[in-house]
């Protein structure tokens, strides 16, 4: 039984369940910037996300990226550089001027930190080629002014940017031209009205599938109780077209949106591997806004292939990144369910999102639990706004609630981060939303050091407003701190370090985790 975390009614025990558900380095100039521009830097990268790319950017951002493409000048015609490209396994892209060619090595990474030297001094040592050189991918923004959305929905679209600084703080991204352009998020779900007038442009059929009916077309099942809405719902809250004249916007508004037709049938483990494996290269962020029964009574989680999906997925996905899985929280608040019980958000390879109130309030259907990551704003109390959506049948919608609002949410900010440097692992996005979340206006009792204290300090002594907050115990459970062969990864030594509650220390063993599992480069 998978349960949609939208709309939970208001009323006791009337938890809303669908029945068919029922089943820059930037890619770094030729050298490092001088210190007093990287702080420059720094400065301007002031500000929520911003802070979120700080921490993405500054180890990279004096390292270069070398693509698989190579100038080579070689005097004597395309007929010689032809011959002398095929003799090294490049193919020739073509003349650019003079003597000069554009080679692209058949089998060198697109992407690389460290330069293909042998390649290089072959091609130098080649009697007929007089200077070759491995291209390095340099960053070069728009100079285009930033406006402000023209869409007829973005002012009341109060999480995204609010005078009131209760917000998102989206516009600090979109100011610095990061709007999602090159990122791939898929909504594992009930399908996507991908003709929706608001969705259409950025629909991307390759990040789309119907796992129910087994073909490429996710179109949701129209009934008249309008049952999978869902879906177009969480696709339109991470990428809905900006300054079209319809709607909102999303939070990445140029990223491309798929969706996986997936809950409207039975839910099998299969039905969920699938889904969760799709064009695993192709795809960047998986945003998953359903799991198992909320009812406080359920204990449950992935089967051997969804497990299987999520490690292929970390391990394999973008080419060795790592698929990022965003998972919203669930709604059995109520119920007093635990998300820890969840297999999905408790698992090391979801980041699971909770929610809050326009207003800051924990809300009503929040399920308290350490795997919870980090927080996005959703419904609250009758009188406090909902979030605005793309609806079926080319409808908009300021109804959109629960933690299935808030998955989307996280997902096109994770997206925005994507944008900026395309080379975090899944394990770094982890790291950069814990980091980087922060109270911000949040009220609730249980805030607590953990053990990340000194670097929530940092993050919270800066004078940034959040957009992501961490909140709650932080840590995953403490059955999943293991990496993927098994092995423990942290010793009793470094619990002892910090005695101060059972769920802070393994928020700092996380950190340690991450050390271990960090790729070395
Ligand atoms: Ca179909
Ligand atoms: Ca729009
Ligand atoms: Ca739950
Ligand atoms: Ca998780």
């Amino acid at each position: 039984m998978r349960v949609l975390w939208a709309a939970p009614a208001r009323r006791r025990g009337a938890v809303l369940r669908d029945c068919a558900a029922l089943r820059a380095p930037m890619a770094s100039g030729p050298s490092c910037p001088p210190v007093g521009r990287r702080l420059r830097l720094k400065e301007l990268l002031l500000g929520p996300l911003l802070l979120l790319l700080v921490s993405g950017l500054e180890p990279v951002l004096c390292q270069k990226v070398y693509t698989n493409t190579w100038a080579v000048h070689i005097p004597g015609g395309q007929e010689g550089a032809d011959l002398i490209a095929n003799k090294h396994g490049f193919i020739n892209q073509g003349h650019v001027f003079g003597d000069y060619y554009h080679f692209r090595h058949r089998t060198v990474v697109k992407r690389s930190l460290s330069d293909h030297r042998g390649t290089q001094v072959r091609l130098e040592r080649d009697p007929k080629v007089t200077w070759a050189e491995q291209q390095v991918s340099k960053k070069r923004k728009k100079r285009d002014v930033y406006q402000e959305p023209s869409d007829p929905k973005f002012r009341d679209q109060w999480y995204l940017y609010n005078p009131n600084r209760r917000d998102l703080n989206a516009r600090s991204a979109w100011e610095l031209g990061y709007t999602g352009k090159g990122v791939v998020v898929s909504i594992l779900d009930d399908g996507i009205e991908k003709n929706h007038p608001d969705l259409m442009q950025n629909y991307d059929p390759d990040a789309s599938y119907d796992v129910n009916d087994g073909d490429p077309d996710p179109q949701p099942r129209y009934t008249q109780l309008n049952d999978n809405r869902h879906g177009t719902r969480c696709a339109g809250e991470v990428a809905a077209v900006a300054n079209n004249g319809i709607c909102g916007v999303g939070v990445a508004y140029n990223a491309k949106i798929g969706g996986v037709r997936m809950l409207d049938g039975e839910v099998t483990d299969m039905v969920e591997a699938q889904s969760l494996s799709l064009n695993p290269q192709h795809i960047d962020v998986y945003s998953a806004s359903w799991g198992p029964e909320d009812d406080g009574k359920t204990v449950d989680g992935p089967a051997k292939l969804a497990k299987e999906a999520f490690l292929r997925g970390v391990t394999e996905g973008r080419n060795g990144l790592g698929s990022i899985f965003v998972w919203a929280s669930g709604n059995g608040g109520r119920e007093l369910d635990s998300c820890n019980c969840d297999g999905y958000t408790n698992s090391i390879y979801t980041l699971s999102i909770s929610s809050s109130t326009q207003n800051g309030n924990v809300p009503w259907y929040s399920e308290a639990c350490s795997s919870t990551l980090a927080t996005t704003y959703s419904s609250g109390n009758p009188k406090e706004k909902q979030i605005v959506t793309t609806d079926l049948k080319s409808k908009c919608t300021d109804s959109h609630t629960g933690t299935s609002a808030s998955a989307p949410l996280a997902a096109g900010i994770i997206a925005l981060a994507l944008e900026a440097n395309k080379n975090l692992t899944w394990r770094d996005m982890q790291h950069l939303v814990v980091r980087t979340s922060h109270p911000a206006h949040l009220l609730t009792n249980d805030w607590r050091t953990n053990g990340l204290a000194i670097h929530m300090d940092t993050v919270y002594l800066m004078p940034v407003q959040s957009l992501l907050w961490q909140k709650r115990g932080q840590c995953e459970a403490s059955a999943e701190m293991c990496d993927h062969h098994g092995h423990k990864l942290f010793t009793p030594r470094k619990l002892s370090h910090w005695p101060r509650a059972k769920c802070h220390t393994h928020t700092f063993i996380q950190t340690e985790a991450y050390h271990e599992l960090r790729p070395s480069q």
